[in-house]
């Protein structure tokens, strides 16, 4: 069975919890951490080159022991301090870890005072009322956690985040390729909308003889279950838990398949009515005026025979883009190659594990001209945190390098912390000093959306911000949106000559779709930044990307599609 980045990645996250869950040294938990951050980045399997004998590359922060791990993963499947770790620790420990408001010391104080391990267990005791006699525990504690558990057995399982889906999707359609008679194939469904998370993979092939590719299929050595199996489709589950639904048509029908399969379902409805209005109708097989097909062979052939310009599949959600098209011109959506610099992101001295000169390169060579490094402030403690005295160092570092770089240009920047209250977390007169200031919320991220949204807006307020970074506070599968009114927010930014970042973390993508289109048609520009910690991290700029495309932004509604020139025009802030 084939190891993936994403599986090597997973274990090494396991073992970062697992050890912070024992109380092990902090920093030995972050080079876990970290490790797994870069594995999980990086564009190539390693496991394929450790088993053709390569050498693996240079990664940073992986040094001797991490990549002897990477080694045994790659060649066992298993990771001996891993199963030693398993039996130290409870296994259910680590899903207490996912309960909001519990971190490693909390988890450990229950199962040390309470002998809580298991989620029940922790369900028992809150009702109980036995938690808040912990120390360090407050009395809101319990109702938060009851409340969350309630949220959670409502909650249908959390999907698979794009990038994750995509190592898997990718390897099976590069495997896929190589039956006989495959003449096209692509991946459709929100797969191809580029949606932030897919549940299932649909994968489509045009060929006159559909049994090679269906063996091949079937054949995949990842391939756990078979659910379904015809002569022209099959859905199987792989071994990473993820279905992929395959389709096999002829030629002449790629395209009306091509458009029913990426979806989404509501566009289909809504192409079938227009289709119906014109005495046509549309299926996976073409466009039909009674029994003759008018289109089909490609996607093109559909829309043009509906009266449509080809829509872009990121578009396709039923979100008025047919009747956009069918009056006007679409955007002309943004491409990665229009970003010319990155306005986001963490070196060493903050919580990632590349150094400037690491990061500059890698940016330079992910064709960037421009780069602001924007540590976390002071009260970000556990992510190291510049205080003023550091940060002002860090701006005379980066004068000193931009001396010495060629190709790329470093601004001096703070993703600064915004306190409960909306103030910022470092004084007037450094922020002034500095080129770019992000301003972002890590913590109180349950004050009532009234509250909430006086915080960003007062921040907002503030002379020295530039841009508000990942506006919604969300990770997917972990923390939802903040509760805001966002038309109120995104015309506080306008009012207020403040820029809203879509953060491309694949867990984050925050700004949403709707929102990025929200602040587009409000006249906002949109900062897209990769918040990079590592240099793989670059390539969380084209999730950026594909969520911008969704929210219809053209390269003229991004802040960092201008010139350096031009940036620093639209920076200052009078
Ligand atoms: P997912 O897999 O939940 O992330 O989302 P999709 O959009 O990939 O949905 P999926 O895999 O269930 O179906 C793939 C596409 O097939 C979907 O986007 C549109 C099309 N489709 C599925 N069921 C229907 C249907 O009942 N009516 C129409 N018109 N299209 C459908
Ligand atoms: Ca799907
Ligand atoms: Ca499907």
């Amino acid at each position: 069975m084939p190891v993936h980045n994403a599986d090597i990645a997973a274990v090494f996250e396991q073992i970062a919890e697992l050890l912070e869950l024992q109380g092990a040294n902090p920093f030995r938990v972050r080079a876990y951490r970290n490790a797994a951050r870069t594995v999980g980045d990086h564009g190539r399997d390693l496991a394929t080159r450790v088993v053709s004998g390569e050498p693996l590359p240079k990664l940073p922060g992986i040094g001797k022991d991490l990549s002897a791990k990477i080694r045994e993963i790659a060649t066992t499947g298993h990771c001996a301090l891993l199963e030693r770790l398993h039996h130290q620790v409870p296994a259910a420990l680590t899903e207490l870890l996912r309960v909001p408001g519990l971190g490693p010391k909390r988890v450990r104080a229950l199962h040390q005072g309470l002998a809580v391990n298991t989620v029940a267990q922790l369900r028992r005791a809150a009702q109980a009322g036995r938690i808040r006699e912990l120390p360090g525990f407050g009395a809101k504690t319990e109702p938060r956690i009851l409340q969350h558990l309630r949220a959670q057995a409502a909650a249908p399982e959390t999907p698979m985040l794009l990038p994750v889906a995509a190592q898997y999707a990718e390897a099976l359609a590069d495997w896929l390729r190589g039956a006989q008679q495959v003449q096209q194939l692509e991946i459709a469904g929100s797969y191809r909308r580029r949606r932030e998370t897919v549940g299932d993979i649909d994968i489509l092939v045009a060929s006159d003889e559909p049994a090679p590719v269906m063996q091949r299929l079937t054949g995949y050595d990842e391939v756990r279950e078979i659910l379904a199996q015809g002569s022209t489709r099959a859905s199987v589950v792989l071994a990473c838990g993820l279905q992929v639904d395959l389709r096999v048509v002829e030629s002449a029908a790629f395209g009306a398949a091509l458009h029913y399969f990426t979806g989404s379902k509501a566009h289909n409805i809504a192409i079938r009515k227009r289709a119906q209005a014109r005495g046509l109708k549309v299926n996976e097989y073409g466009v039909f005026r009674d029994k003759a097909r008018v289109a089909g062979e490609t996607e093109e052939s559909v829309f043009a025979a509906v009266g449509l310009p080809w829509i872009a599949p990121e578009l396709r959600e039923d979100r008025g883009e047919i009747a956009w098209a069918a009056r006007a011109p679409l955007p002309r959506l943004i491409e990665r190659a229009d970003l010319r610099g990155d306005l986001h992101c963490h070196s060493r001295a903050s919580d990632g594990n590349a150094t400037l000169e690491e990061l500059a390169a890698a940016a330079r060579a992910a064709g960037l001209e421009y780069l602001a490094i924007t540590e976390h402030s002071q009260r970000l403690t556990i992510a190291h945190g510049l205080g003023t005295e550091r940060l002002l160092q860090q701006c005379e570092e980066i004068d000193a390098l931009n001396a010495q770089l060629d190709g790329i240009v470093l601004l001096k920047g703070i993703e600064v912390d915004i306190l409960e209250d909306g103030r910022l977390d470092l004084p007037d007169a450094v922020l002034g000093q500095l080129d770019l200031v992000i301003g972002a919320v890590h913590s109180h991220f349950d004050l009532s959306p009234a509250r909430q949204l006086r915080r960003l807006m007062r921040a907002m307020d503030h002379p020295h911000l530039h841009v508000l970074a990942h506006p919604g506070s969300r990770e997917l599968g972990k923390r939802p949106l903040l509760d805001l009114d966002w038309l109120r927010l995104v015309r506080h930014a306008r009012r207020r000559g403040c820029f809203l970042e879509l953060n491309a973390q694949p867990k984050r993508l925050d700004l949403t779709d709707v929102h990025a289109r929200l602040a587009r048609e409000e006249g906002v520009l949109v900062a897209i930044s990769s918040d990079a910690h590592t240099v793989d991290d670059f390539s969380n700029l084209d999730y950026g990307i594909g969520q911008a495309r969704r929210g219809w932004l053209e390269a003229a509604d991004v802040l960092n599609t201008r010139p350096l020139d031009a940036l620093r025009g639209l920076l200052r802030r009078d």
